[in-house]
């Protein structure tokens, strides 16, 4: 057959059929940007790289202007992330600075960011809107992210993400802009609707009007749920089948089965976690028990997580929440396809998905989620086509 691309001799994890899926020395052959062809090498020798699905980097807020080390220093200094919030910084720090940004400032710091991701292997990466809470700027910033270049990008209204200080007081009036207004005019540059359901920002009820109007427009919706108290979000999320529900520290049982009845995939933040100094874990021994698939992300962003590393961030769930290598390896392919609606298209190395690859000088891949501070990536590719480094 003639291919496009031929990988010679590597080990493949497969990431398919909930295992590691390991092909020792394998040939990966590729055309129009599919993979057509995994056959046992020739090569008597044995290979020492390991070829894995590229890495999805699930829940990312990586367009926004501005720094807010100021808050990490306060927060060490004794206050909390919802006392900033509540006297105008956090979210709403990033929303002026992002309004007063121009695309062009966007894009170029949004880029940087993305290239650090990708050095690790990452290779689809979605981003979520939210610092602009206006028209303009949430098309701005979902502007920026469709610009970025050198990775898959799917990109997620977030305008349900504070309540901006122009509608202070009128949290409904402002679900009113965003299902009447924003979301509308929207509708055609995101793929999926977000919500921040908080004490700190929206309600139950109100996030319920966000999804109805999400589903007017045929758009999936996921949740930021039980971040920081347990408003029901997760299960919320679960009865209106969506295709996440992220965060999930405080979520009741109750709540985890409704995730595991609709198959909402529960998106783990461990950067977050770590970030905040949160004490509460993720019910992830519940999670297992009601058979809810686990995905694994950075929440990139200048408040809460700014981290940018996928792999430390496999380490962090490894280490903090307890998920096993596998777990955490199969929460940056296959799971977190699932979490994006994509899984008939990437997350596994299987005949047909596109040739999206990470290349590892690594001896098993559990060696991902074990180290930290180390970066074993030597290639990427995608849609078949080598990515330089
Ligand atoms: N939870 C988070 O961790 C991010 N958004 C959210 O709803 C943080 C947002 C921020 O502080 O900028
Ligand atoms: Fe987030």
């Amino acid at each position: 057959m003639n291919h496009d691309l031929l990988i010679e001799n590597v080990n493949v994890a497969t990431m398919s059929g909930g295992d590691y899926g390991i092909l020792m020395s394998h040939d990966v052959g590729v055309k129009d940007g599919r993979i057509v062809d995994l056959s046992p090498s020739n090569d008597p020798r044995a290979s020492n790289l390991w070829l894995t699905p590229g890495l999805i980097d699930c829940h990312t807020h990586l367009v926004y202007a501005g720094n807010r080390a100021n808050e990490f220093e306060a927060r060490l200094a004794g206050d909390t992330y919802q006392q900033i919030s509540q006297r105008g910084g956090g979210i709403l720090s990033s929303v002026a600075a992002t309004r007063a940004a121009t695309i062009t400032e966007l894009v170029s710091s949004a880029q940087v960011r993305l290239n650090q991701l990708c050095r690790e292997g990452v290779t689809t990466v979605e981003i979520k809107s939210g610092y602009g809470l206006d028209l303009e700027s949430e098309g701005k910033m979902l502007g920026a992210a469709r610009l970025l270049t050198g990775a898959n990008i799917k990109r997620t209204l977030l305008a349900a993400h504070s309540i901006p200080s122009e509608f202070k007081g009128e949290s409904d009036s402002y679900v009113d802009q965003i299902c009447n207004i924003i979301l509308p005019e929207l509708a055609g540059e995101c793929d999926a609707v977000d919500a921040f359901c908080e004490g700190i920002a929206f309600s139950p009820v109100q996030t319920q009007r966000v999804f109805d109007a999400a589903k007017q427009f045929g758009l999936a919706v996921k949740l930021h749920a039980d971040q920081l108290s347990d408003l029901g979000g997760a299960g919320l999320a679960a009865e209106n089948q969506a295709l996440s529900a992220d965060h999930l520290e405080y979520t009741s049982e109750e709540s985890v089965r409704k995730m595991g009845d609709n198959g909402t995939v529960a998106v783990l933040l461990p950067g977050a976690f770590y970030f905040l100094r949160e004490t509460k874990l993720p019910p992830v021994e519940q999670l297992r028990k009601h058979g809810v698939l686990m995905a694994v992300a950075t929440d990139h962003n200048p408040g809460t997580s700014p981290c940018l590393s996928l792999l430390l961030c496999m380490n962090m769930a490894s280490v903090l929440f307890g998920l096993s290598p596998l777990e955490a390896l199969l929460g940056v392919t296959s799971h977190a396809a699932r979490a994006l609606g994509m899984q008939d298209e990437i997350g596994t190395i299987e005949l047909g998905k596109r040739a999206d690859f990470a290349l590892y000088n690594i001896d098993h891949p559990r060696d991902l989620a074990s180290r930290f501070g180390v970066n074993p990536c030597v290639g990427r590719y995608l849609g078949g086509v080598r990515q330089p480094d």
